[in-house]
């Protein structure tokens, strides 16, 4: 049994001062030291440095890691763009990004505080690294092609995938899970079929929708740039599925959809009657030029994720949140911050069907603590001011081991 003692704690029912955290793999209690130390008086006591703020470990909910390697390949500004450059340079990026490269990203996510993150893997390139990593993982494989010819290779490659992050399940810490790269680049046959795969194994759910202008397009009249990529790279000169249904196909599981940049009102309202939730991305949005997801609107279920150094430029979760805070300016900024937080610790955890991501009895004991540069002066800001300030966390607990 250990003791956490610091000067905040943040629980879901706000920060409270003066308390402790009772912890072994699982949170045992909540309380004042005193009462912690009568109670488990063989417990290790560790005391945090002054001024400091005990979270939830933060959770990623989508990243890709298998694009580490990108610094200045990929062409950033416009969608149509970067993906060509995608095309052009994916090989290549793959190619570099080995073992030790994607390993010191996540040692990056660790040090901003990442305990959880949900890896999308379109060749299964990263499994060694998720496997040793400390943090938990939502392995999504991920499933793409459009072509129905190569449609029973495709899906036969899949789930060689998946069955291979099932068999890492008992001895690492990952969790196997399907993606579905997106409604113009999947087969509408195959697509189900990996639905029905998450449905029966109940493995979390993915898929990119409506990031661009030109999916959008694409999807509802088959014109625009993305008609010129099909032609040029696929030989193909219609889209394979439309947004509705693209959409309908995962009505009766719910699913984890990333970006949604482009989603109508009724689109959306579609979405949350269905139980599905939302991926944000504030930086990989600004930088493929897809615009601002109007998150005052939503009513969905909504995590903030970094997306990969495909369209990134770290994967640290506080220069994420910090240009969400930007990005989404109108915004008031208290009550932003503390949805921030709650978007990459209870919501993400219950997003991702996650025992964490929460400090109650009971939860798994990741926590990211916080060291505030002085006593916050007014208790409402401590969400904005942990946002602000920080570059790296003190330390990181992971299943109540330290890691950081
Ligand atoms: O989320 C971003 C932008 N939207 C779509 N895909 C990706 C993103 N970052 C990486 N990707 C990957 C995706 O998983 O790029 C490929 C897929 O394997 C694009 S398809 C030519
Ligand atoms: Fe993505």
């Amino acid at each position: 049994m250990k003791i956490l003692v610091a000067d905040y704690i943040y629980t879901p029912t706000g920060f409270v001062e003066n308390q402790a955290i009772a912890f072994t793999e699982t949170i045992q209690a909540i309380d004042s030291i005193e009462v912690l130390q009568k109670k488990y008086p063989e417990a290790e006591i560790i005391q945090t440095e002054a001024n400091s703020v005990i979270y939830p470990g933060f959770i990623n909910t989508h990243v890709h890691l298998e694009f580490s390697a990108n610094k200045t390949s990929l062409k950033y500004g416009s969608f149509m763009p970067w993906l060509d450059s995608v095309i052009e340079y994916r090989d290549e990026l793959m190619g570099e990004c080995n073992n030790e490269v994607m390993q010191k990203e996540c040692d990056v996510m660790l040090h901003s505080g990442i305990t959880t993150f949900g890896a999308i893997s379109s060749f299964g390139n990263e499994l060694e690294v998720c496997e040793k990593t400390p943090q938990r993982v939502v392995f999504f494989n991920e499933l793409i092609g459009s072509n129905a010819m190569y449609a029973d290779m495709l899906y036969g490659d899949f789930m060689e995938r998946v069955k291979a992050s099932q068999s890492c399940e008992e001895s690492s810490r990952i969790t196997p899970a399907v993606a579905i790269h997106s409604p113009y680049s999947v087969h509408p046959i195959i697509l189900q079929k990996a639905v029905n795969v998450a449905k029966q194994n109940k493995l979390p759910l993915s898929a990119h929708f409506l990031e661009s202008q030109a999916e959008r397009e694409w999807l509802e009249k088959g014109t625009g740039e993305l008609k010129g990529f099909f032609e040029k790279f696929f030989n193909t000169s219609t889209p394979v599925t439309n947004i509705e249904e693209f959409m309908f196909a995962f009505d009766t599981y719910p699913t984890h959809f990333t970006h949604c940049v482009q989603a109508t009102k009724e689109e959306l309202d579609y979405l949350a009657d269905k139980g599905h939730s939302i991926a944000h991305c504030p930086r990989s949005n600004r930088y493929l030029g897809c615009g601002r997801l109007n998150i005052e609107d939503l009513n969905l279920p909504c995590s903030v994720a970094t997306d990969g150094l495909s369209s990134n430029d770290s994967l640290s979760i506080f220069d994420e949140l910090r240009a969400a805070l930007m990005l989404h300016h109108q915004a008031p900024m208290q009550e932003l911050a503390n949805r921030l937080i709650r978007s990459v610790t209870s919501d993400a955890a219950d997003i991702l069907g996650l025992n964490c991501g929460r400090i109650t009895e009971g939860k798994l004991a990741d926590f990211a603590i916080v060291t505030l540069k002085e006593k916050p002066k007014r208790e409402e800001e401590i969400a904005l001011w942990t946002i602000l300030h920080t570059k790296e966390v003190s330390n990181v607990y992971i299943e109540g081991i330290k890691y950081v």
